[in-house]
């Protein structure tokens, strides 16, 4: 079985496509990641998914479910304008599990101000009052430097420092919404020692007014990708995982015809557990290696042309599955530079009774900043 799990790994590494160089960043809410536990644990879950979220962090994890489970997770922040939900459900059966998977991002209330700037030139006052002169009229044959009508927004510059610079009409700006919305339907199959899971992932965004699934809006855009996951148990105490996400590349098109590519991501993870205290004490210390090809350099840990690698770390001790606390590393939010850190520190604790999973983690990131995580589970 051993020889079979090398040669899944290699067939997944042959699919990486030679187009995986376009477009990094695309649908980057993706990689925010689902569920408080995980979340706690820096994300080192890909050999650790053992709960429905394993429909994310690693699609083969579905088979280490025992019963069928409904997960939620709530992340809020910015005064509530960045919400991050996810809801899931997973269903193992005898040697195959079934999940679904909804994991939602909406920014309300972004202001652009693109249309409402005074076109006023730098002098700030409005044609024809007092004050105004012909000298800012912008006129493309006789005045093309003039700032007054030109189109473009003037704001104050230092080399004109008598100017105040054209203002912003504040009751001209428009407030935009950004919905970002990803539907996974997950298959996992148990193939002797081996389980490996696949992803169908559906990619849904509109900006503007979109409505809550991100329907709707002036610019939308429609995705579809797949992921891959490969689990193996080599020891009782130690599992080893896979995971290949947006396999092929995830196509990502936009109705104004832009398309992009969100291109693959390979992760590596290892878990080891260990039990004390008659198994009342369970310790679990993972890591998980996200390799990349899309030239990230400083925005990555470790990189070298193309190549980039970030390392994440986590640890869960668990007092007899009722009580744990959690704690992990992550790559960074922030770029290298100018911040000059490598990580960021995740923290969390979760309580679970009577098939009920309560769960809360803490971190740092770049687009929600201190971000706070609730998870609820549910065994049916
Ligand atoms: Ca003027
Ligand atoms: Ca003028
Ligand atoms: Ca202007």
């Amino acid at each position: 079985m051993r020889n079979g799990w090398v040669l899944l790994f290699i067939l997944m590494l042959g699919c990486l496509p030679a187009s995986a160089y376009d477009h990094k960043y695309a649908a980057e809410f993706l990689n925010i990641g689902v569920g408080a536990r995980a979340g706690a644990m820096g994300g080192a879950f890909s050999a650790v998914a053992d709960d429905a979220s394993a429909g994310y962090w690693n699609p083969a994890g579905l088979r280490l479910l025992s019963r069928r489970q409904i997960g939620l997770m709530h992340s809020a922040q910015f005064g509530n304008e960045v919400k991050y939900d996810y809801l899931v459900f997973g269903s193992p059966g005898g040697v195959e599990s079934y999940g679904v998977s909804l994991i939602r991002m909406g920014i309300d209330d972004i202001p652009y101000t693109e249309d409402a700037f005074h076109d006023w030139g730098m002098d700030n006052i409005p044609p024809g009052s007092p004050g105004d002169d012909g000298s800012d009229d912008y006129d493309p044959a006789t005045n093309p430097d003039g700032t007054e009508g030109n189109g473009t927004w003037d704001p104050y510059d230092s080399t004109f420092p008598d100017l105040p610079g054209e203002g912003i009409d504040e009751g001209a700006i428009e407030y935009k919404s950004d919905v970002e919305m990803a539907l996974l339907v997950t298959y996992a199959k148990t193939i002797g020692a081996l389980s490996a899971g696949a992803n169908a992932k559906l990619i849904r965004q509109g900006i503007g007014d979109a409505s809550l699934l991100g329907l709707g809006g002036d610019d939308t855009m429609f995705g579809f990708g797949v992921d891959l996951g490969l689990l193996y148990q080599i020891r009782p105490w130690w599992r080893t995982a896979a995971v290949l996400r947006d396999a092929v590349g995830t196509l990502l098109v936009w109705n104004n015809g832009t398309r992009n590519t969100k291109t693959p991501t390979l992760t590596v993870g290892n878990a080891v557990f260990a039990r004390a205290a008659s198994n009342q004490v369970r310790l679990t210390v993972a890591a998980d290696v996200d390799l990349r090809f899309e030239g990230r350099e400083t925005a990555s840990q470790f990189s070298t042309g193309a190549l980039s690698a970030d390392l994440r770390i986590g640890g869960e001790i668990a007092y007899r599955e009722a009580i744990a606390l959690r704690a992990g590393l992550q790559p960074s939010s922030r770029d290298k530079e100018p911040y000059g850190r490598a990580w960021d520190l995740t923290l969390g604790a979760g309580l679970s009774f009577r098939g009920m999973m309560l769960d809360y983690a803490f971190s740092e990131h770049r687009v929600f900043d201190q971000t706070h995580k609730v998870s609820l589970g549910l065994l049916l």
